[in-house]
């Protein structure tokens, strides 16, 4: 299977797409691809498909296996995730369900996905209709939407019954680990550039002894573990192009027993930040408070039972630790040779930790004022 859906393969990489796409139960025939390269990881297309005159779109994905090492597993939790979802939405009686969770499409003969010639995994989304994400919130109105849409996939997944969903990718916000690893291509060195790093190198290994601080809490039982989606990034929650109502939280791949500590941290990140992950002008990148009021108000909305006082107060914390874990892993990813995240030129992954760094250190200036906005909304 070609890769590219532009240049001179496009048209061989369509046809084979096509006939990929046919095996999935889907009515009608494909008539348009286009590549959708919002993500960081899987290599996404949107197709449309045409059935007596209706047309319907679909999202077909190939799987990253150097990132989600086994997809079987990996499509079995997120078959479970769905179907558990759907059925708490059903009972809370929402209208159109299936615009408020992601709808699996299966194969025809029955499988949650494909495994083509060359041993690639693909999987089949029906596409949504009249939604749009922000990759920067405008607004702290709209923060408190997409905060409170991500306190609800949390709320709705508390009573998930077991068996414990498999972890998908292993010690995913374990920040000791993503130290590790980064020690680990400092010393290899393996694209010659530590020194163009150094200055960030620097910047994480300052901050090194925070890494620690959920893992031992976790350790002593203080902080809980829930299901978590784990990579709750702005762009990941879809709202309605009309209502503007964050109608349905998207990628489920990390959706997994972790700390909501962390899901809230991945939003202050990435909706507190008053630009978006690739901005290189970092002194347009700081977290704006009544943002992250609109955050803590919306995601506390739905999921206030589920923190103690402890976890409560951790809450501005997880912003700075979630940044300077992305941070870290863009900076080790930058080292290696850019082998995880998808990079559009060299410096990408390089400027992406500079921009995470510019927010931990936004954080730690604005700290006690973020832990005054905590202790306002708990009163
Ligand atoms: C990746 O899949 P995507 O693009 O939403 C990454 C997240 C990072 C994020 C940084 C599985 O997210 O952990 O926070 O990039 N996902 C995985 O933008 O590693
Ligand atoms: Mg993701």
């Amino acid at each position: 299977m070609p890769k590219d859906a532009t240049g001179s393969g496009a048209a061989d990489f369509a046809a084979e797409l096509y006939a990929l796409g046919r095996q999935f139960d889907i009515a009608g025939r494909p008539i348009e691809v286009a590549s959708v390269t919002a993500g960081h990881i899987h290599d996404t297309y949107l197709v449309t498909y045409a059935d007596s005159g209706r047309r319907s779109r679909y999202i077909h994905q190939r799987i990253n296996q150097h990132v989600f090492r086994d997809p079987p597993r990996l499509m079995e939790n997120i078959e479970r995730v769905v179907r558990h979802l759907c059925a708490k939405l059903q009972s809370e009686q929402y209208p159109d369900i299936s615009r408020r969770v992601l709808n699996l499409v299966h194969t025809r003969d029955g499988r949650p996905y494909l495994r083509d010639e060359e041993g690639a995994y693909w999987r089949t989304w029906l596409y949504i209709e009249g939604v749009r994400s922000y990759a920067i919130v405008h607004s702290p109105a709209l923060a408190r939407r997409a905060a409170r849409a991500f306190g609800h996939f949390v709320r709705l997944l508390a009573d998930f019954p077991g068996p414990r969903l498999h972890e998908t990718i292993a010690d995913f916000h374990n920040t000791p680990r993503r130290y590790e690893r980064l020690r680990q291509a400092i010393d290899a060195d393996a694209c010659s550039r530590v020194t163009t790093a150094q200055k960030e190198i620097d910047f994480a290994g300052e901050r090194m002894a925070l890494a620690h601080t959920f893992v031992e809490l976790q350790a002593q039982g203080a902080l809980r573990q829930r299901i978590a989606h784990n990579d709750t990034k702005i762009t990941n929650v879809l709202f309605d192009t009309v209502s503007d109502e964050a109608l349905c939280v998207i990628d489920l791949d990390t959706v997994m027993p972790g700390l909501l500590l962390h899901d809230f941290g991945d939003l202050v990140r990435t909706a507190g930040s008053a630009s978006s992950e690739d901005e290189r002008e970092l002194e347009r990148v700081y977290v704006r408070l009544p943002v992250f009021e609109a955050l803590a108000h919306g995601y506390l909305a739905e999921t206030a039972p589920l923190f103690n006082e402890q976890e409560l107060n951790l809450l501005p914390f997880a912003g700075k630790l979630v940044s300077l874990e992305t941070g870290v892993r863009f900076l080790t990813d930058y080292l290696e040779g850019d082998t995880y995240f998808r990079t559009a030129h060299k410096q990408h992954n390089l400027e992406r930790a500079r921009n995470q760094f510019a927010l931990v250190r936004s954080i730690e200036k604005q700290e006690p004022a973020l832990q005054a906005i905590i202790a306002r909304l708990c009163q």
